[in-house]
């Protein structure tokens, strides 16, 4: 059993490895919700959609978010009506949001929601959300407090960011499908995936328990640096973590994680960090991470797997 924690893009991509991989019994996919929103009266989770399509490989390659082949005609038509059409809904992703809407109305929870889209889909491996309850992630900016997809989409990530909050994480219980992974007997490794540490991840890490857990858990976990030289493969991270005061790059990422994993995998443009990694704890893997044709993220997969079996010289706290 392995556990893999996802947000969108890059979460998405080493997860789909993973599925080409592992068995749907043998992997359990917990995606961040702290991107989800209500918008234009429809509950929307962006990285559970992005993780879903790309599993069902109908993502679209180049956004990275979204259906491959969408066309927009719900947009135009709601821009000509004078809508707010700042946050582009494909005419076949809009099937989703409705749908989902539609399941949390009758009352199913946010994990039944996906686990009846993932079926319709095709996916047989478990895509759980982090939580059933609401968690939204806040932005603290020079332009104030923003919702997440208000700061990232509508105002295109330019606000400075000056603190991130995650509201509703300290109320929030994980998901069962999350609590079942982490507490399986037969956990072999927990993978945090490439994602944004502080967008994708820590909403995760911020949930009761998780962190707890994580740090009592006899598989090790291993994480994927987001960053490469300096620079995040996708998104703002990069430009975040200099907000935040911390110098862009795999060190920064593996002393946020310090005391929860195991091992940081980095690109081999980041070899030379790999002393400065080992001295916050945990073991460097260099290796090529940059996920760029549909063969390479089954390849990452397997190379961390293979880490993720190798003995960990750190001691567990
Ligand atoms: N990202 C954008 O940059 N612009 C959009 O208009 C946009 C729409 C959108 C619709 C559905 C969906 O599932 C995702 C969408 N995203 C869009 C991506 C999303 O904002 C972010 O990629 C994630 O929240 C960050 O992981």
């Amino acid at each position: 059993m392995i556990l893999a924690l996802a947000g969108g893009v890059g979460g998405a991509k080493l997860a789909k490895g993973l599925a080409e991989l592992l068995g749907p019994h043998e992997l359990t996919i917990v995606v961040n919700t702290g991107d989800d929103f209500e918008h234009l009266g429809l509950n929307i989770s962006p990285d559970l959609d992005t993780v879903m399509y790309t599993l069902a490989g109908i993502s679209d390659a180049v956004r990275g978010w979204g259906l491959e082949g969408e066309s927009w005609n719900f947009m135009q038509q709601l821009e000509k009506l004078g809508g707010e059409a700042w946050f582009r809904l494909g005419d076949r992703d809009l099937a989703t949001h409705v749908q989902r809407t539609q399941c949390l109305r009758e009352g199913l929870s946010l994990s039944r929601a996906t686990r009846s889209l993932c079926a319709s889909l095709g996916l047989t491996h478990r895509i759980v959300p982090m939580s059933d309850d609401p968690v939204r992630t806040l932005v603290h900016s020079d332009a104030g407090v923003l919702g997440f997809q208000d700061y990232f989409v509508r105002r295109r990530a330019e606000p400075v960011v000056t603190r991130l909050d995650y509201a509703g994480a300290n109320e929030a219980r994980i998901a069962d499908g999350f609590r079942a992974a982490l507490e399986h007997p037969e956990l072999r490794a927990v993978i945090v995936c490439p994602s944004n540490p502080y967008l994708s991840i820590a909403p995760i890490l911020a949930l009761p328990g998780v962190r707890e857990a994580l740090r009592k858990r006899r598989a090790p976990v291993i994480a994927v640096s987001p960053i490469v030289a300096g620079q995040a493969i996708k998104g703002p991270a990069a430009k975040i973590m200099r907000e935040l005061g911390s110098e862009p790059s795999s060190i920064a990422v593996a002393r946020f994680y310090e005391g929860l994993i195991d091992g940081l995998v980095v690109d081999r443009a980041d070899a030379v960090l790999a002393g400065a990694i080992e001295r916050c704890g945990m073991q460097c893997f260099v290796t090529d991470t940059v996920m760029r044709e549909p063969g390479d993220r089954a390849a990452l997969a397997q190379r961390v797997l293979e880490f993720a079996r190798m003995p960990t010289r750190q001691a567990r706290s």
